[in-house]
């Protein structure tokens, strides 16, 4: 419920008077340090990591610049391929996570420039990184990340229209709407918080359940993977997250009479590609919940029932779409009669 203020205050004062550029201070890169970059790997865990699959979307198709999203337990025990005008972004929520900081410690040793993304000024990340940008999300109350999401999101954002923007890049010319977006976006992130009764009352309907499928394409697929983390995280469900176009690939067969497919169908130009899969589901007979755009009647004669959150460009849509994802793990948590603050299993930090 603090994402509004929370995306707010991470947008404060990054984006210029005139709406049209991104004034990111804590980088302060000149236009060649900037114009150098020729590869970025993103590094993190857990959420920081689903944050990041979206940041790859969002760097590549305004700057062109290959983008890998790397998981740091992995990431550090690999010999990645990294030169001086590489990149590497580490996301960590609490600036402690032990894989990133290793991850962090490795790049610096390989003199690759180190970019944090943190909420936590005076972390370890923040401290030994080149660069961070604080998210402004203030601290996390439960273990569970959300807010830390929504805002690294964002800050992502951010940083991919201040390098297209130093760097001249083509898709430069979508910064302007991009930015009018993303302040709307605090606004909107209110208005989602209205889904919270119909997500608890479908919340209740399926919280016996011992399996929940999450589908999208594209950028839904990365809050998709989101999503079922969170579920799996606070309610102890088990959830699986798929590229919608992967199920005929063998998952297919897990779809059941009865089980919750939740599909994430916000990004316009994937639209009937991703109807077709909930066709699929459907005549498996599982109970599909639609997230969709206000406004998109059409879904209805597909989907048993429907969450809307308000228009927004669907480049954009990752902040929204999660919000309705969060809320549904919440109150599943809460039907099962989890403490959703301490989730078992799960430190606020992992530092071994
Ligand atoms: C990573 C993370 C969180 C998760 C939990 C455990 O933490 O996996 O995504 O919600 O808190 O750690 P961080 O590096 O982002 O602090």
């Amino acid at each position: 419920h603090e994402q509004p203020k929370a995306i707010r205050d991470t947008l404060t004062g990054r984006i210029s008077e005139d709406g049209e550029r991104v004034i990111l201070k804590e980088l302060n890169w000149t236009p060649e340090q900037a114009g150098a970059i020729d590869r970025i790997h993103i590094v993190a865990c857990g959420t920081s990591w689903h944050a990041g699959l979206v940041g790859k979307t969002v760097i590549e198709k305004l700057t062109r610049i290959p983008v890998d999203v790397e998981i740091a337990s992995e990431y550090r025990y690999r010999d990645p391929i990294v030169s001086e005008n590489t990149l590497v972004i580490v996301i960590s929520q609490s600036g402690e996570t032990l894989d990133t900081l290793t991850a962090l410690r490795e790049s610096k040793q390989r003199g690759v420039r180190v970019l944090a993304i943190t909420n936590v000024l005076g972390s370890s990340v923040n401290r030994e990184a080149d660069n961070t940008i604080i998210t402004m999300a203030g601290p996390e109350i439960a273990v569970a990340s959300t807010k830390a999401y929504t805002t690294q999101v964002i800050a992502l954002y951010l940083f991919a229209c201040y390098l297209a923007q130093e760097r001249g890049s083509e898709g430069a010319h979508q910064i302007p709407d991009i930015l009018a977006g993303l302040k709307g976006l605090p606004e909107l992130a209110q208005k989602v918080l209205q889904t919270a009764p119909a997500i608890e009352q479908f919340a209740r309907k399926y919280a016996d359940k011992e399996d929940a499928f999450f589908i999208g394409r594209g950028l839904d697929y990365a809050v998709a993977l989101e999503g079922s983390l969170k579920l799996k995280e606070i309610s102890y469900i088990h959830a699986e997250a798929y590229a919608a176009g992967e199920l005929k690939h063998g998952t297919l067969a897990l779809i059941t009479e009865g089980v919750p497919v939740i599909a994430l169908v916000t990004q316009d130009e994937l639209y009937e590609k991703t109807v077709s899969n909930i066709v699929e589901v459907k005549a498996r007979d599982a109970y599909v919940l639609a997230l969709t755009w206000q406004g998109d009647t059409a879904i209805q004669k597909n989907a048993d029932e429907v969450i809307t959150i308000p228009r927004t460009l669907p480049f954009l849509a990752p902040v929204l779409a999660v919000i309705p994802l969060q809320l549904l793990a919440y109150y599943a948590s809460v039907a099962r009669g989890n403490d959703v603050d301490k989730p078992r299993n799960l430190a606020k930090s992992v530092t071994v």
